[in-house]
């Protein structure tokens, strides 16, 4: 008797099943693929003590929650990521040949995920937004990435990718660098942890950090001096304004 068939299956049988892999997998896969095969990457893990942040982001929602705006961690930690890249500008550029190019904008993608396959939108000028601005537009664009409708113009033209899994979990990971840019941040779960002050453990809310970067502009010190930074800046916000 035949079997009722699903869109997208092509072939059945005992022993599996035959899928059609979607159009966003097809493309993304390939440029996964060209980019881990053609850039050496390193990644570097570093944690970040976000306890004040966390505390300084919901105490503000709290306060703006009339408004209908919200503050998320991925926004505040695109801002900081602008600042730490202004602080390292290797880090905001895109090799061309024998040229490294430095970019003097601050475009910011974060990979988004959807049913259909990951999607990597932007935030453009990054370095010109308010947190709140940032956390807007990257809430709309993963409505519109989830929901098939983001366009050629709100994936291009990235400078540095963030990928964050906080909102599900893990630990650590090694995200795939995204060419033509030379680095990409990952970040999992926080997760409150002991941390000795000098005198006692005290439990602080710890972001985990993954920075994979391009080993052909970026050596393992300059990624860790940048992590460090980073991991300053979320410590303790007002370090951005500096
Ligand atoms: N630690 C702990 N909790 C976190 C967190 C973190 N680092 N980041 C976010 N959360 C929490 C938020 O507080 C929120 O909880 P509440 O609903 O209780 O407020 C929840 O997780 C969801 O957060 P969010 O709605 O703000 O989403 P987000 O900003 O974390 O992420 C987006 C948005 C689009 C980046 C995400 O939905 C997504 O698609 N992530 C997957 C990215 C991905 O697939 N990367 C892999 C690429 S390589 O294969």
């Amino acid at each position: 008797r035949p079997r009722p068939r699903r869109e997208g299956w092509r072939r059945s049988g005992r022993t599996g099943e035959r899928q059609d892999l979607s159009r966003i997998r097809k493309i993304s896969g390939a440029n996964l693929h060209r980019n881990w095969v053609l850039i050496p990457h390193v990644t570097n893990h570093d944690d970040a003590d976000i306890t004040d942040l966390e505390a300084f982001r919901v105490a503000m929602n709290k306060e703006f929650e009339k408004s209908g705006k919200k503050l998320t961690m991925l926004a505040f930690i695109i801002k900081a990521s602008v600042r730490a890249l202004q602080e390292f500008p290797e880090f905001n550029t895109s090799l061309d040949g024998d040229n490294l190019v430095y970019k003097k904008y601050f475009n910011i993608a974060f990979a988004a995920d959807t049913p259909n396959g990951l999607v990597v939108p932007v935030i453009k000028d990054a370095d010109k937004k308010s947190v709140f601005d940032i956390a807007a537009e990257s809430g709309a664009l993963a409505k519109k990435a989830r929901d098939g409708k983001l366009g050629p113009a709100d994936m291009s033209g990235a400078c540095f990718t963030i990928s964050a899994l906080g909102g599900i979990g893990g630990t650590y990971f090694a995200p795939i660098v995204n060419a033509p840019e030379v680095a990409i941040l990952g970040v999992n779960k926080s997760v409150m942890k002991p941390v000795w002050d000098g005198k006692q453990f005290v439990p602080r809310l710890t972001l985990p950090m993954s920075l994979t970067a391009d080993h052909r502009v970026i050596d393992g010190a300059l990624a860790t001096r940048f992590n460090v930074y980073l991991a300053q800046l979320l410590a303790d916000f007002r370090r951005v304004m500096l």
